[in-house]
């Protein structure tokens, strides 16, 4: 088989990118390890920034999007017994869209198989070859049969556990990397959320955030030891713990019921340079990790494939191939200033275990100084709706 870009990894990075190609006439074969059913069970990212919005309306399939997304103009913070609000379009001229990645993954599977694009699923034993050539291929395994996809770039988009960064010599790459001491244990429900906007809270407790998918289902997380198992907390238990960490008045407004999936994330900041390799490029969370507090996971994966879409479009429609030789540099320099962003707003909402009484007075002085400073709350604005491309 031959197409121009092969892509691995069928997560929101590789079916927009493919999405996005496939709208300017560029040919993509998306493989992926698992089912197009499994992909679709993963309850992760919620909150889209600006930018990848309009990456999907590119793509042509925003419209459910705008329909049933919902337009958040600002965010809480809360700590001990305050409670503030940054005002997103004041200070950063724009809003947030609160969308699922189940969603935003839905749509664009749907759209894949209305227009028959290429994709293979349950794919093994994924190899990569020849990527200092122009002419790379790609070698796997489906239900025991091996194929060939033979192309002319490689896109890694299959995540932080996939094979495509494990392709580039240890001699080339540098990974850097940071693990924290906790764990989100994220609960979805069927119930109405707390507050129409997100609620961030730094408790004595720990972390919570007060989240939604919609205006019936909720999405709520607290902080949790590494060594927790999702076993471990009844449902009862979550909501009695949510309730602690949160204001008064929204504690006793909360709404509660079963929870419909509960999982428990660790928090990690890594970065992988370069992101490219010869005709390899690697996308989203195959190159770099952020911890969740401040929703870039899903978002930096888009600003990626739009660096990526756009070198290959110069490339194929131009002939210019400084996009794609720019690549790695492009998408590192956003990479690095969102993950400072999201290593600050987790360094200042979390309890640490080692966490000193000096240190907690100076996350509280500087929690207090975003409360009071425009200033703060603008900078803090800017990064959270998100950074420009
Ligand atoms: P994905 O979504 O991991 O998709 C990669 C795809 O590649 C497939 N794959 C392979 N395919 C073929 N061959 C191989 N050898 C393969 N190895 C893997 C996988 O099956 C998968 O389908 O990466 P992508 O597309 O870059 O998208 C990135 C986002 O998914 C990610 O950044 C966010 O979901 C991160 N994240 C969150 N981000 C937020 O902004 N807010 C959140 O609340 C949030 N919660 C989360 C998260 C990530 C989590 N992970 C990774 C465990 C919660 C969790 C639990
Ligand atoms: C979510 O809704 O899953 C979510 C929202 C904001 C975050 C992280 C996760 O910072």
């Amino acid at each position: 088989m031959r197409t121009q870009v092969a892509i691995i990894g069928g997560g929101p990075s590789g079916l927009l990118l493919s999405q996005l190609l496939h709208v300017h006439g560029i040919s993509s074969v998306v493989l992926e390890r698992k089912t197009r059913d499994y992909v679709l069970g993963r309850i992760r990212a919620g909150v889209l920034e600006k930018g990848l919005v309009d990456l999907m309306d590119q793509a042509g399939i925003g419209a459910r999007m705008h329909q049933e997304g919902l337009l958040h103009q600002g965010t809480s913070i809360a700590y001990g017994n305050e409670s503030f609000r940054v005002d997103l379009q004041h200070h950063a001229g724009r809003p947030l869209m609160v969308y699922g990645q189940t969603e935003l993954t839905r749509d664009l599977y749907d759209a894949r198989a209305k227009e028959e694009l290429p994709t293979e699923f349950e794919v093994e034993n994924v190899v990569l070859h020849d990527l200092e050539t122009e002419a790379p291929s790609v070698s796997y395994e489906v239900h025991g049969e091996s194929r060939t996809l033979n192309c002319d770039f490689i896109a890694g988009c299959d995540g932080f556990h996939g094979v495509s960064r494990r392709a580039i010599p240890d001699a080339v790459k540098t990974e850097y990397e940071r693990t924290y001491p906790f764990g989100w244990l994220g609960v979805l429900s069927e119930t109405p959320p707390v507050n129409h906007e997100l609620i961030y809270a730094n408790s004595d407790r720990g972390f919570a955030l007060c989240s939604m998918r919609s205006e019936t289902r909720s999405r709520y997380y607290i902080q949790c030891a590494l060594s927790d198992s999702p076993s471990d907390w009844s449902d009862q238990a979550f909501w009695d713990e949510l309730r602690r960490r949160i204001p008064e008045p929204q504690a006793d407004q909360l709404i509660t019921g079963p929870a419909i999936e509960k999982s428990i994330a660790p928090l990690r900041s890594f970065v992988c340079e370069p992101m490219q390799w010869g005709r390899l490029f690697l996308c989203g969370d195959a190159a770099h990790i952020v911890p969740p507090t401040g929703a870039k996971g899903l978002n930096t994966a888009a600003s990626d494939v739009h660096y990526l879409f756009t070198g290959l479009r110069q490339y194929y429609e131009d002939g210019d191939a400084n996009g794609i030789n720019q690549y790695s540099q492009r998408a590192l320099s956003r990479v690095w200033k969102v993950s400072r962003f999201s290593w600050w707003f987790s360094t200042l909402m979390h309890q640490f275990p080692d966490q000193q009484a000096f240190d907690r007075k100076i996350q509280l002085a500087e929690l207090e100084f975003l409360r009071s400073s425009e200033a703060a709350q603008a900078a803090m604005a800017q990064n959270y709706v998100g950074l420009p491309y």
